[in-house]
């Protein structure tokens, strides 16, 4: 292997000391936790767009990123040697999957025709590199909300021509689908929404990108392109109400226009947490609707209202995540964890990029050890249990087989008093399930 970032590969190197370096404490790819080995629980994904093309710009600076591969000026080499690069990083992570959108890999020209032209260079080097390396692409996506003529939406621009420009570049992303063997191919919908209702066809608009989202159904169809589809819910930003405000928003109008077979969801943390909401939630949302698909895995700021993609770090959100995926048995039929996170401005060098998926990957891996052990105990399977017991028989399992009506309930419920509806409830003793989730963190990654 050549050595473009001046880095090792990334080793294990379990509890050797307190201080964190370039190395994994807890993530080993192949030691079988519940069943699986971990890289196959965890199928983690690098993001093309952050880690590769993000300046670490914010609202109020330039970019601070600094990069092995700042050398290259003109575009389309600058392209072409990312491309190399990004596959040296893939390997020495330890990492299986990549995810990109259309634009995050080359330059646009004047027409679609020769920005597919350039596109298709970078793909050529892209296909060669999955061959030498195994790399598998986990999804690609279409920017459809990056330059301006999708300033006010693609699928959802009041703009017909927008609209076929966006079918055109869809089309072709899917071609890159198929001919990349992408597992998934996700949709976010980053301008699909509405700044303000006075100007806006909130029916027209939702009709459009459904039928959008049916062309590129059928169109899969045609081509025989086997990936999952996936729409990433966000409630907001860029714009101000997206149609796709979260898990819960994004299965009714799957549902509303009759796509629901076609497509899953991919959840991202930091979304969560902008839609009021945990990222366990989203998770729990998807899964019980049978739509869980994959995973963007970052996590927000509680004091900042944006998306700011930081790696994730926080233990007890990797483990609730990780406790729902292994009660699913797996993250979605073909889903991954993609870190769709950068690091912070003020770790700008190359290295950064390998400490900040080290963290990433070492927090989910450590989420998977105890949420495996929690399950393993069965402790959350029988407080749930317990506290729905009243519904395994008499009253209640009539109820759940539909063999009563509020008839039968008041003739049930009328003389019952108040002493014994009270003695029906029970005490969650909720704080001391919290101590327990912490004494499961502490005592499994203790023994580890
Ligand atoms: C932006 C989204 C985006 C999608 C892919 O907030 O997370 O990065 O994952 O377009
Ligand atoms: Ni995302
Ligand atoms: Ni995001």
């Amino acid at each position: 292997m050549s050595d473009l970032w001046n880095v090792d590969p990334i080793p294990f190197v379990g509890k050797r000391s307190l201080r964190q370096d370039l190395g994994f404490r807890y993530y080993q790819p192949d030691r079988v936790v519940a069943g699986k080995p971990m890289k196959d629980w965890l199928r983690f994904a690098v993001a093309y767009w952050h880690t590769f093309d993000q300046r670490l710009v914010d609202p109020f600076g330039e970019g601070t990123a600094q990069r092995p591969y700042d050398k290259y000026t003109d575009p389309m080499s600058l392209a072409l040697a990312k491309v190399d690069y990004a596959f040296e990083f893939y390997q020495k992570l330890g990492v299986e999957y990549f995810c990109f959108h259309d634009r995050d890999l080359a330059p646009e020209g004047d027409t679609l025709r020769e920005t597919d032209a350039n596109l298709d260079r970078v793909i050529d080097l892209i296909e060669q590199h999955q061959k030498e390396s195994g790399a598998k692409l986990l999804w690609n996506t279409s920017s459809l909300f990056t330059n301006p003529r999708f300033l006010a939406g693609a699928g959802t621009s009041p703009f017909a021509d927008i609209f076929a420009y966006a079918g055109g570049q869809l089309k072709h992303s899917l071609d890159i689908a198929k001919r990349l063997g992408a597992e998934n191919y996700v949709f976010w919908g980053g301008r699909e929404g509405y700044e303000n209702l006075w100007n806006t066809d909130l029916k027209r608009e939702q009709d459009h990108i459904a039928r959008f989202f049916q062309m590129a159904v059928d169109y899969a169809k045609e081509i025989g392109l086997e990936a999952q589809f996936l729409i990433e819910p966000k409630p907001k930003e860029p714009t101000t109400h997206q149609y796709d405000f979260d898990a819960a928003t994004t299965i009714a109008f799957l549902k509303t226009y009759g796509l629901e077979d076609h497509f899953k969801l991919n959840l991202e943390g930091n979304h969560a947490n902008l839609a009021g909401h945990t990222y366990q939630h989203e998770v729990r949302v998807a899964r019980t609707a049978g739509m869980l698909g994959s995973l963007d895995a970052n996590q927000g700021d509680k004091l900042i209202g944006w998306d700011i993609d930081e790696f994730p770090s926080d233990l007890y959100e990797s483990t609730a995540v990780m406790w729902e995926i292994l009660a699913e048995g797996q993250i979605g039929p073909h889903g991954g964890l993609n870190f769709d996170a950068k690091p912070r401005r003020t770790s700008f060098t190359a290295k950064d990029l390998f400490r900040a998926h080290i963290v990433g990957m070492d927090t989910y891996a450590a989420g998977l050890l105890v949420a495996a052990k929690m399950h393993e105990d069965g402790y959350i399977e029988d407080l749930v249990a317990d506290r729905y017991s009243s519904f395994d028989s008499g009253i209640g399992a009539k109820v759940e087989a539909g063999e009563t009506s509020l008839k039968d309930l008041e003739d049930y419920a009328l003389d019952i008093p108040q002493s014994k509806l009270l003695a029906a409830t029970q005490s969650d003793h909720l704080e001391t399930v919290k101590a327990t989730l912490n004494n499961y963190i502490v005592e499994t990654l203790g023994q580890e």
